[in-house]
Parts: structure tokens; sequence; C-alpha cells
């Protein structure tokens, strides 16, 4: 049985790797995803400067999931890229290289910096942060999708991917999706978290983290219906040259299955990683192997999107 998967030309063993922002800020951190099993790494969203993030506490884990407003803590692109560079293929895995500019001009001075280097594999632009005050999601607003599109391919030669936030409307699924078909999109990666939620400690009678006035992004089992829906709603939509990496609600090799069902080419582990650290990979691995053994598949090929319906 293979849980090998393909993202463009680029080849995984394991389509299990970590969501952006976990576990994934320090070399020590994305050093430890190399070794573990999982099929590469995806650096922490970086700027072009180094950045200390919100003020704390910024981060709470609740029953259900997680609530953060980080506000993109992170030691600056050259710090990343130069991981990027030297680890790229080692133990025969990718690492993915994240960035998320606080503007448009943030965003092509990054991506000119990654073309004019070395580093030859997955870039992802991430279009969805929720967490910067005064600041909306892009992904939000399609005709700045374009726009930003526009720029990046006009220059950009290399694989780029895109971190979108949820879509909750069929306007929405059809909008987004219209505008990705023009362009020469390598994945998108859906979702980020569930923006601007809100958590509430009836004990104390209050928020719970101290930014945006307790508002911040929810991961963990709130989220995986609406992961699903946008999966399979953006698997309907895009042309089949552009992949897709589900993330969203997992935290076993059930809800891995499910992702792929739904069209998932790789899948990504955010607030589950973030509570168990590298081992998750191992064990979402056995169970995921479990469930295709009784079932009798031996390739994600074999169930990738065929989703059923009822009649
Ligand atoms: O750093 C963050 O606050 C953050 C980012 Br950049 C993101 O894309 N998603 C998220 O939940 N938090």
């Amino acid at each position: 049985i293979s849980l090998a998967s393909q993202i463009g030309d680029y080849k995984f063993d394991n389509l299990l790797l970590n969501a952006a922002g976990i576990r994934c800020a320090t070399t020590e951190e994305l050093d430890k995803i190399l070794d573990s099993d999982a099929g590469g790494c995806v650096t922490k969203s970086a700027t072009p400067e180094p950045r200390k993030g919100n003020e704390s506490p910024r981060m709470k884990a609740t029953s259900m999931g997680c609530i953060n407003s980080m506000g993109l803590p992170n030691h600056g692109l050259d710090y990343y890229l130069k991981f990027a560079e030297a680890n790229q293929g080692k133990n025969g895995k990718q690492v993915i290289l994240s960035i998320a500019g606080l503007s448009i001009d943030q965003n092509i001075e990054m991506l000119k910096k990654i073309q004019a280097s070395s580093f030859a594999g997955l870039t992802e632009l991430n279009l969805s942060c929720p967490n910067i005050a005064g600041k909306s999601q892009v992904g939000y607003d399609f005709e700045a999708v374009r726009d930003v599109l526009t720029s990046a391919f006009s220059f950009f030669k290399k694989p780029l991917g895109l971190k979108l936030p949820p879509y909750f409307d069929f306007n929405q699924f059809d909008g987004i999706a219209e505008v990705l078909n023009d362009f020469p999109v390598t994945y998108i990666n859906v979702i980020n978290s569930i923006g601007n939620g809100l958590v509430v400690d009836p004990e104390t009678e209050s928020v719970v983290i101290k930014p945006k006035g307790g508002f911040g992004g929810l991961g963990g089992d709130y989220v995986k219906p609406t992961a699903l829906a946008n999966v399979r709603a953006l698997r309907q939509r895009l042309r089949p040259e552009i992949s897709i990496i589900g993330t969203g609600g997992i935290k076993s090799g059930k809800d891995v299955f499910e992702h792929v069902l739904c069209g998932a080419n790789l899948v990504q582990i955010g607030t589950a990683f973030g509570f168990d650290g590298t081992p998750i990979f191992e064990r979402i691995s056995k169970e995921l192997t479990a469930i295709m053994e009784k079932k009798g598949y031996k390739t994600l090929d074999e169930f990738r999107g065929k989703l059923k319906t009822i009649e």
C-alpha cells in the first residue's frame, strides 16, 4: 500500500505534511518534520522582514480545536529561503516555502527574491491570514487576487501554490475558480483557519486571546466540514492541472481518507500536529494504511475525488 502522491512535477512519498504556521517557525522545528514520517514540510509564512507578531495570549486550545491570532510572527524571508535552498530534496522530501506579505508590493518583492534564488521547490503564497488588524483577507477580494496573480506571473516562473481562506457560498466557489483558472497556478491549499471566530470563557466571562478583542482563526474539529466542502467544490471547478492540498480538521487516518475522497492530492495537519508533534505523521499513516487495506485500495488514485452523492 502506497501513500505516495504528487503536486505538479513534485513527488511525495507520503501525502501528509504539516500546515503552515504549526511548529515550523524555526530550523530546529523544520528539521524535526523532515526527520519524521511526513512527506515534506511547509515553512511558517514569511514576511520580507522578521516580525514579533501580536501580543500574547495569542493562541488557545479548546476541546474542539484552537483559536489563534498569532499575527505572523516569523524570522523573515531570508531565514526560510536559506533553509529551503539548503534542504530541498533532503530525505527525498520537498520543502514548501510559504510567504504572506502585508501588501501586494511585499508579495511581489518576496517572489522576485525567490525567483532570483536557487530554490527550485514549491512556493505557497498565503492570501488568507485573518489576524492582521486593519488588513482584510485578500482571498475574499477576487479582483485583488486577479491583480496579485497578474503581477506575479508576469515574472515568476517557478511553481506557485496559493493558500486560500474558506469559502461558504456557491457564488464564492464559482468566483474564485473563475479567477484561478485564468492563471498557471500549480496548486491551491484549502483551507486556512476560519477567520474571526470568537471563543468565550463563561467562567471568567472573558475572551481567551488578547489581540483584536478576542477574535481569531479557528482550527481543528470546528473546521473539517468546511474544509471538505472547499476541497470538493474547488475540485469540481478548477482545471485538472491545478492540484489541491486539503487542510482542515485532520487528526486521524479517517479524516485524511475523507479529504482524498473529496479530491485532495496532499493533506496538511495543523491543530492536531500542534497538539501531538511529529509522532502524528506515523500514527495517521498507519491509520490510513489500515483503512485502505480493509477497503482493498493500494493507491490514493483509486479513490481520490470519488466521493458519492445520493441519487
Ligand atoms: O500568523 C497568523 O496569525 C496566522 C496566519 Br499568517 C495564517 O495564515 N493563518 C492563521 O490562522 N494565523
